[in-house]
């Protein structure tokens, strides 16, 4: 059997699938595979791990229905045509579960750093703009006992919603689609509408999945609804978020500022004003990026994939 991987994933995985005699060919190039490239390396293959933003979209699924199986490096998988894949009943699987921990760290770690401008901090230091000590410029805010509010109260909110609770003895409100009954029992967390959640949270924090629904639900208006001491967080998608609206509400101070893992485009152009502002924290989508996490990725890519191969049923499906 033959499967195409286009990126690098844990060797342990790697070695798994070679174990299993199966030849593997990889995109090894720096830059991304572009969407002929992958119709073609995919035309002589039996199964396939997407690694990084490819389209998994009508036109790859109808050129490569012979595939028994496609394994997402991912959790999300607003790449896919679900209802293509459906159609040509070509099983996709995801990684579930296994990044909620790192995730939510990434999603911590940036909000710490907005609070306190670090990002913008360092490069002073960097660019030699470490000058005389000024008392009452460039000051942050704490976080101490205010509000966290999340957008999408899953695995990964529950983990940015528990570390905040720990660390700072913040209040946990939340918005969902629908009620999150453990987490308003281990936290205390309070379902709240959407514009309750822009009008209360200190620090607004987003967890949910980029569907029609969610893309660029963070508009202007909505940014208008927030606290003008609020801090914003992204580590779901940088669809969810309207970049130019938000660039907007911070130069305007509608907002105080914002952390982003996930933009839109990725990746960020290195000129982009978001990348310049005092309190603004931007990392190049690193949520799952711990050693322990993407092993464990990698494992379940493994299962699906060896699953898919036998024509069973791959064990983490995304439909
Ligand atoms: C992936 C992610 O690393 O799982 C997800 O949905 O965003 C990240 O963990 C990224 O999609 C690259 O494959």
């Amino acid at each position: 059997m033959k499967v195409f991987i286009s990126g690098k994933i844990a060797p342990d995985a790697l070695q798994k699938l070679e174990d299993h005699h199966i030849q593997i060919t990889q995109w090894k190039e720096t830059r991304q595979i572009t969407p002929k490239e992958l119709i073609e390396a995919c035309k002589d293959q039996d199964g396939f791990i997407s690694v990084g933003p490819n389209k998994i979209n009508a036109d790859f699924l109808n050129a490569s229905k012979h595939l028994k199986v496609i394994a997402l490096h991912s959790v999300g998988f607003d790449q896919v045509d679900v209802e293509t894949a459906k159609k040509l009943n070509l099983p996709v699987g995801n990684t579930p579960g296994v990044l909620s921990a790192a995730t939510g760290e990434t999603a911590f770690l940036l909000m710490i750093a907005v609070s306190r401008k670090a990002f913008f901090s360092y490069r002073k230091i960097i660019d030699g703009k470490w000058e005389k000590y000024e008392p009452a410029t460039e000051l942050g805010i704490e976080i101490s006992g205010k509000t966290l509010g999340v957008f999408g109260l899953g695995k990964i909110g529950l983990e940015m919603a528990k570390k905040c609770k720990a660390a700072y003895g913040m209040q946990v409100i939340y918005h969902n689609r629908s009620r999150n009954e453990d987490a308003e029992k281990e936290l205390d967390a309070k379902y709240v509408s959407f514009d309750e959640l822009l009008e209360q949270s200190d620090v607004l924090t987003v967890h949910t999945a980029l569907t029609d629904e969610t893309k660029g639900k963070f508009s202007i208006d909505v940014f208008k609804k927030m606290k003008p001491n609020a801090i914003f967080i992204n580590t779901a998608r940088g669809g969810i978020h309207n970049e130019k609206d938000l660039t907007q509400a911070l130069e305007e101070k509608i907002i105080w500022g914002a952390g982003l893992d996930v933009t839109n485009p990725e990746p960020m152009g290195k000129n982009n004003p978001l990348l310049f502002m005092e309190s603004v924290a931007v990392l190049p989508h690193i949520g799952s990026a711990t050693e322990e996490t993407r092993a464990a990725m990698a494992e379940l890519i493994v299962e699906n994939i060896l699953a898919g191969l036998k024509g069973e049923q791959i064990p983490y499906p995304i439909y």
